[in-house]
C-alpha cells in the first residue's frame, strides 16, 4: 500500500487552491471548444527561423558557456541589452538594479519571498492577475483590493485605505499594479494616476510592485511613462518579461529595481534555482543583438490589435445589451460584467458544452466578489474563432438572462 502523504504537508500546501487558468487550460485540450481562456501568446508572433538560426550558432560556438550554470544576477550583456533598450530606464538604471528571473512569475515569487511575513498586508487591484495573487497568498500576504474604473486603480480610495490600514496599525508592504492593459480588465493606469500612486506610496511609506508585460503591445494611443521611470527615490520595482514579444517558452524575464532590494532578490533566487539557463537568455542575447526586436514587436502588435477589433467587433454584434465589457488599448484581454445574477463559474460547464470556454472573473477578485464577470482572451484564437467563440458564449449568456 502507497504511503498517506496527508500528515506530510504544510498549512499553506493545504490551503492553497490550483490556478483556475491552468486547471481550465486542461478542460480546453477538445479542439472543437474555441478558448477564450488562456492568455497563451499567438505562436504566429515566435520569431521561430531567426530563433534556430542563433540556437544553432550558439551551441557551435558558445557551447561551454550557453551549456555551464552562470551567474544568478544572469548574463552580463543580456541585462546592458535590456538596459540600453527600455529607453526611459537609461538614465536610471545600472546593472546593478537588473536582474534576470525565469519568467515574471519567478520575479512575483521572489519579491513576495523577499518582502512577505505570513500576515503581511500588501495592496491588490480588483480584478488582478490570479498567478501573482496566488504568489502573494502563498507566502502568507493578506491582499486588500481596491477597485479600478476606466483610468486604473482607485487612488482616491488607495488612500483613504492606506490611512485605515496604518490606524489599524497594520504594516503594508506594497502595492501591486498591472499598469498597462491590466491582466485581466485590459485598463491602463492614466499618467495622472502613475503620479498620484507614487505621491500616496511615499506619503505612507510602501513599496510598488509594478508588473508590465504588456508595456509593448499597445494598439492606439501615446505610450504612457511607467511608474519605474517616474519615481526616484527607489519606491518601485518593475516587473518586465519576454513571454510576450519574443516567446514565454524560453521563461525570460527581468527585474528592476533599487540595488539593495535586487541584492535580496539575488540571494533568494540562489536558493530557489541557483540561476535561469544560460542558453536561454544566450538565444535572446544573441536573437536581439542579430535583429531588431522593435520590428519584430511592431509586426505582433499587428496581429494583436486585429484579433482585438475582431473580439470589440464580435462582441457589440452578438453579446446582449445587459452585458458591458472593457475596451482595451493594447495586451490581450477583455473583462465582460454580465447581470449580477448570473454567476460566470456555473455558466463554465453550459459554455463547453456550446464549445467555448473563457475564465470566470471571481478568480480575479481578492475579495471573493466578481462572480458576473468573465475574462476573454483574443491573444491566442484567429479573427474567425473569435467571432464564432463570442457568437457562442453570446447564445448562452442570452439563455441565462432569459431564465
Ligand atoms: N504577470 C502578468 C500580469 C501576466 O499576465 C503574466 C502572464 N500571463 C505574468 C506575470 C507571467 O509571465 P511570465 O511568462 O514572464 O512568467
Ligand atoms: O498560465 C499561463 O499559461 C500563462 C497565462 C496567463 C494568463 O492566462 O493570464
Amino acid at each position: 500500500m502507497s504511503i498517506n502523504t496527508k500528515g506530510f504537508y504544510s498549512t499553506l500546501a493545504v490551503k492553497m487552491e490550483a490556478s483556475a487558468i491552468r486547471e481550465i487550460l486542461k478542460l480546453v485540450q477538445n479542439p472543437e471548444v474555441i478558448s477564450l481562456a488562456g492568455g497563451m501568446p499567438d505562436p504566429a508572433t515566435f520569431p521561430t527561423e531567426e530563433l534556430n538560426e542563433v540556437v544553432k550558432q550558439i551551441l557551435a560556438k558558445n557551447s561551454a558557456c550557453a551549456l555551464q550554470y552562470s551567474s544568478t544576477e544572469g548574463l552580463t550583456e543580456l541585462r546592458e541589452f535590456i538596459l540600453n533598450w527600455l529607453a526611459e530606464v537609461k538614465e536610471k538604471a545600472g546593472l546593478d538594479n537588473i536582474m534576470i528571473t525565469s519568467g515574471s512569475q519567478q520575479g512575483l515569487d521572489l519579491v513576495s519571498k523577499v518582502l512577505l511575513n505570513p500576515g503581511d498586508t500588501l495592496i491588490v487591484e480588483l480584478p488582478s492577475y490570479l498567478a501573482a495573487l496566488n504568489a502573494f497568498r502563498s507566502y502568507g500576504g493578506e491582499m486588500v483590493g481596491i477597485p479600478m474604473d476606466d483610468e486604473g486603480m482607485q487612488i482616491d480610495i488607495l488612500e483613504e485605505t492606506l490611512a485605515k490600514l496604518k490606524n489599524d496599525r497594520k504594516k503594508v508592504k506594497f502595492i501591486y499594479t498591472i499598469s498597462n492593459f491590466q491582466n485581466p480588465a485590459g485598463v491602463t493606469m492614466s499618467l495622472a494616476r502613475r503620479k498620484k500612486i507614487l505621491e500616496v506610496a511615499k506619503k505612507f511609506e510602501v513599496l510598488i510592485l509594478e508588473d508590465n508585460p504588456y508595456d509593448k503591445l499597445r494598439f492606439e494611443g501615446e505610450p504612457i511613462p511607467s511608474i519605474y521611470s517616474l519615481d526616484n527615490e527607489g519606491y518601485v520595482i518593475s516587473l518586465g518579461t519576454f513571454s510576450k514579444i519574443l516567446c514565454p517558452g524560453l521563461r525570460l524575464a527581468w527585474i528592476l529595481g533599487n540595488k539593495k532590494i535586487i541584492e535580496k532578490l539575488v540571494i533568494m533566487k540562489q536558493a530557489t534555482d541557483l540561476c535561469t539557463t544560460a542558453l536561454n537568455q544566450l538565444i535572446a542575447y544573441e536573437y536581439c543583438r542579430q535583429n531588431d526586436i522593435d520590428k519584430n514587436i511592431e509586426s505582433n502588435v499587428e496581429i494583436y490589435r486585429r484579433k482585438r477589433n475582431a473580439m470589440l467587433e464580435a462582441l457589440d454584434k452578438y453579446f446582449p445589451v445587459e452585458v458591458i465589457w472593457t475596451k482595451p488599448q493594447g495586451g490581450f484581454f477583455v473583462v465582460a460584467t454580465l447581470p449580477e445574477h448570473i454567476d460566470t463559474g456555473e455558466m463554465l460547464k453550459e459554455a463547453i458544452k456550446e464549445n467555448v470556454a473563457y475564465v470566470p472573473g471571481g478568480s480575479f477578485f481578492a475579495d471573493g466578489k466578481g462572480q458576473n464577470t468573465m475574462r476573454l482572451s483574443f491573444c491566442y484564437p484567429s479573427v474567425e474563432d473569435i467571432d464564432e467563440g463570442i457568437k457562442r458564449l453570446g447564445k448562452v449568456i442570452k439563455r441565462r438572462i432569459k431564465n
